[in-house]
C-alpha cells in the first residue's frame, strides 16, 4: 500500500487522488498535520502525522502494511527563508525517516521531490542541464541539493529504491500552494477571474520554468511506475514543461479575459526567482523513461479559468 506525507499540499493532494483512482482508495494512506481539508480527509483513509516523528510514520506503516512512501511534505522556497532552521528541519529530518525505513527494509520504495531550486545563479541560465554547477542561494534549494546527495547516497549504498524529480513551478487550481516564489503563476488566475486585475510580486520578464499539475503527476507516476533499471539518475531528473514570464501569462489571460490588467511590483521573492534557472532540459528524462509534457501556456490557462469559475 502507498502512504502520501504531506497530502494536503498543492502536490500532495492531486497526488493522492490520482493514486486512488490507479491503485484504489483503500490502497492509498493520505497523511497531513493539516486536516482541514475535508474533501480530502473524507476522500479515505487519512491519518494525522507529523512528518518530522519517526515513530508516527513507522507505526503508520506497520498499520497500513505501507511498501511505499510520496514525501511531499516541505517548507518551500520563499517561507524558508522566513524561517531558515525551521525549513532545514522539516526538509532534511522527514527524508531521513523515509529513508531510513527504506534502508530497513520496512518499505520498498520512496518518491521524493526536488525542485529547479537546486539551481543558483551561477547555473546556466538557458536549457540546464541534468549534471551543472548548482549553489543554490535559498534554504529550500540547500535542503533539496543535499537532500539529492542522500538520495544517491542512499540507493548506491543502501539499494534503497528513492526516485526523485526537480519540479518547475507548478500551476494547479485544486490546491492552493503555500509560500513559493512562483505561486504568482496560481494566484493571477484566481485574481483574474475576481478582480480582473492582479499585483504581481515579480517583475514583468522574469522567466521561469513552469508545469502544469496534470503533467507534473503524469510525470511522477511514470517515474514511479518505471523498471528500476530504466532509472539511470538517483539524484534527481531534470523535469520541465514550459518556461513563461509574468507578461506571457498576462497576455494568455486577456485573451480570455481581454479587461484584464496586470501591475508588477517585485518583492524579496524577485532576489529568489532571479537566481533560478529561466528554462530547463529534461532531455535525460525523456530518453530514459519516455517522458513527455502535454500543456502548453493557452491551454493551462483555459483549463485554470474554467474549472476555478466552476469551483
Ligand atoms: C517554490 N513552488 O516556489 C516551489 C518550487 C520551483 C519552485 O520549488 O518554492
Amino acid at each position: 500500500k502507498i502512504l502520501i506525507i504531506g497530502a494536503a499540499g498543492q502536490i500532495g493532494s492531486e497526488l493522492t487522488y490520482k493514486l486512488r483512482s490507479i491503485h484504489g482508495a483503500s490502497n492509498v494512506i493520505a497523511s497531513d498535520l493539516n486536516y482541514n481539508n475535508l474533501e480530502l480527509v473524507n476522500s479515505g483513509t487519512f491519518e494525522i502525522i507529523d512528518a518530522m516523528d519517526y515513530a508516527s510514520i513507522k507505526i503508520c506503516c506497520e498499520k497500513h502494511n505501507i511498501d511505499t512512501i510520496y514525501l511531499m511534505a516541505a517548507i518551500l522556497s520563499a517561507t524558508g527563508e522566513k524561517f531558515p532552521m525551521k525549513a532545514w528541519d522539516l526538509n532534511m529530518e522527514s527524508l531521513f525517516h523515509v529513508l531510513n525505513l527504506a534502508k530497513a527494509k520496512a518499505i520498498k520504495k520512496v518518491f521524493w521531490p526536488s525542485s529547479i531550486a537546486v539551481f543558483g545563479p551561477t547555473t546556466p541560465k538557458e536549457n540546464t542541464p541534468q549534471h551543472t554547477t548548482m549553489e543554490p542561494t535559498t534554504v529550500y534549494g540547500i535542503t533539496k541539493q543535499v537532500g539529492e546527495r542522500w538520495c544517491q547516497y542512499y540507493h548506491e549504498k543502501y539499494d534503497v529504491d528513492v526516485r526523485s524529480l526537480r519540479y518547475p513551478g507548478i500551476i494547479s487550481w485544486k490546491t492552493k500552494p503555500g509560500g513559493g516564489t512562483t505561486d504568482y503563476a496560481v494566484e493571477i488566475y484566481h485574481e483574474a477571474l475576481k478582480h480582473k486585475n492582479y499585483e504581481c510580486f515579480l517583475s514583468e520578464h522574469t522567466a521561469l520554468p513552469m508545469m502544469y499539475m496534470e503533467d507534473a503527476i503524469d510525470a511522477t507516476v511514470k517515474l514511479m511506475s518505471a523498471d528500476a533499471d530504466k532509472i539511470k539518475i538517483r539524484s534527481s531528473y531534470n523535469l520541465s514543461g514550459i518556461s513563461f514570464t509574468p507578461k506571457e501569462v498576462a497576455e494568455s489571460i486577456k485573451k480570455q479575459i481581454p479587461e484584464f490588467e496586470i501591475t508588477y511590483n517585485p518583492d524579496f521573492r524577485q532576489h529568489i526567482a532571479n537566481s533560478w534557472p529561466s528554462s530547463i532540459d529534461d532531455s535525460v528524462a525523456r530518453q530514459d523513461w519516455d517522458w513527455k509534457h502535454q500543456f502548453d501556456l493557452d491551454q493551462i490557462t483555459k483549463d485554470m479559468l474554467k474549472n476555478l469559475s466552476n469551483k
